[in-house]
């Protein structure tokens, strides 16, 4: 009998099993912290990333910087299972030698919205809370994509404008806290640190805050505009979704129970503008790097891992690889990627001179090749409305403007049209997992497998192209080669190509 098919221990984790446990916690040595960072979107990325680096950083250096763990999607379930195990969970970490797994003590609480609103907002007030972070994924921000506002034909955003006390949004819950910290007697604000996979992060939160609060008050706005640090990041790890092997790993090695453990690749990264009024943990004692301006660290990331990342994932929804680790071991996919990362997406970045771009590459390749991941394509996949521009489309502008060719952006995008369309190259049929989808797959539906109506109908899509890229020329025309490539040869013919 395999270990994944072993009945699960009955006994779940708690805070009274930990002296057992000590060979699987960071030190034996703890202290409950009190609450001082409320995180919204408590996923596996935050658990297997923020939440250890802040657990190292309380062990080195002190500080009430327990993490208050909030889920935006009414996902009580999650909230019950994490506070059935006292905020404890497992980070499975898959490398090469095997499975090591940590327990994390940092979550301290974890809330679910709306039905815990009032807890949360009792949370926000709290002085004592003086970081609120974020990892809600691009959709989360409510941003118009074509001014970099909140997004006012989002019903949400109209919702949270109509009942301001009562928000569901990210910018309408950080816009209450807000008002609350600025009305309360000596209220100080709290700094706002996203951490989601968007160019400036940081500014591109302030901005939709600022103008969701200016649509109510615009005191509040210049309030804080002024007040409030926004500072970017870079985040880093391979966080797959969680599933049953986890459970079995860490029952095998701890005998308890975990119904919420977290996979996660051995390498990590967080790159932090260092502006924090009111304090932060001691992050760089444990291998954060605290910069003044994280924008080349953060533009090396989104292009060369994050857009090929999103290549990967379409082109093997198309061509059958299910998993990262099995596109990346067929030698025609490596070596495409290997070129776009070369002669394509590197080119495009400025880096400051210790910043080895090919030493970035390769060891990329060598993350995406980690064969215990498992990092479902189908994933990645998701949300690509909001993922291409950052991702691919900024560096395809940025060729076009340095007069160099695209070939390879231009198959990634090319891929994602054709993956509209809901199936595989063999037939399979998917899920098209994305706020837009309705609206994309009727698109490509229509346009009956034909790559010049596929490309026009979805070049017209705001939310995604802008209207320079949609309409220029040579773009349109490396864009339709590209489809009519995957169109004539499928997606392993084409990598084939243009490997
Ligand atoms: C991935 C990222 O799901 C995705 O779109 O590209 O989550 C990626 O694994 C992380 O950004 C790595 O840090």
């Amino acid at each position: 009998m395999s270990s994944a098919t072993l009945p699960l221990p009955q006994q779940c984790l708690s805070r009274e099993a930990l002296p057992a446990l000590r060979t699987h916690l960071l030190s034996p040595h703890w202290s409950e912290p009190r609450i001082g960072i409320v995180h919204l979107g408590i996923g596996n990325f935050h658990r297997a990333h923020q939440a250890l680096y802040t657990e190292e950083a309380m062990l080195a250096a002190g500080g009430d910087w327990g993490i208050c763990g909030v889920t935006l999607q009414g996902d009580v379930g999650k909230r019950d299972a994490l506070m059935a195990q006292q905020g404890l969970y497992g980070v499975v970490e898959r490398g090469p030698q095997g499975a090591q797994v940590t327990v994390v003590r940092a979550l301290c609480e974890v809330l679910a919205m709306p039905a815990d609103a009032p807890a949360l907002f009792a949370r926000l007030a709290d002085p004592l809370v003086r970081i609120v972070s974020l990892t809600v994924t691009e959709k989360g921000y409510c941003r118009d994509p074509k001014t970099g506002d909140v997004d006012l034909d989002d019903p949400a955003v109209a919702h949270d404008l109509a009942h301001p006390r009562a928000p569901r949004t990210v910018p309408g819950i950080l816009t209450a806290a807000l008002r609350a910290r600025r009305d309360a007697p000596n209220g100080q604000p709290f700094t706002v640190l996203s951490c989601d996979n968007l160019s400036h992060n940081g500014a591109a939160l302030r901005q939709v805050v600022c103008s969701f609060a200016r649509q109510l008050d615009t005191a509040l706005a210049d309030w804080i505009a002024v007040e409030v640090a926004f500072p970017s990041t870079m985040v880093d790890r391979i966080v797959p979704a969680t599933t049953d092997a986890e459970r079995a790993t860490v029952a095998e090695q701890l005998g308890y129970r975990d119904d919420v453990p977290v996979p996660c690749e051995p390498f990590r990264q967080w790159v932090i503008e260092d502006r924090f009024p009111r304090g932060r943990p001691a992050w760089d004692a444990v291998g954060a790097q605290l910069v003044d301006d994280v924008t080349p660290f953060e533009l090396a990331k989104l292009r060369m891992l994050n857009g090929t990342h999103s290549t990967l994932a379409y082109l093997s929804m198309l061509g059958g690889f299910a998993t990262i680790d099995a596109a990346i071991a067929d030698p025609a996919m490596r070596n495409l990627i290997h070129t776009l990362m070369t002669e394509e997406i590197a080119p495009t970045l400025s880096v400051p001179a210790s910043f080895d771009l090919l030493g970035y590459r390769d060891a990329l390749l060598a993350r995406y090749a980690n064969p215990a991941l498992k990092h479902r394509c189908a994933q990645i996949a998701m949300d690509g409305s909001q993922k291409l521009p950052p991702r691919l489309l900024a560096t395809i502008a940025a060729r076009i403007e340095a007069g160099k060719p695209y070939r390879r952006l231009a198959l990634a995008v090319a891929a994602w049209m054709t993956f509209l369309r809901a199936h595989a190259d063999d037939g399979t049929r998917y899920e098209i997992s994305d706020p837009l989808a309705d609206r994309l797959t009727a698109l490509a539906a229509s346009a009956q497998g034909e790559p010049r109506a596929l490309m026009d109908a979805l070049l017209g899509v705001r939310e995604v192209f802008d209207a320079g890229l949609a309409g220029h020329d040579a773009f349109r025309a490396t864009l339709y080669d590209a489809l009519r490539l995957l169109r004539e040869k499928g997606a392993r013919g084409a990598i084939a190509a243009l490997q």
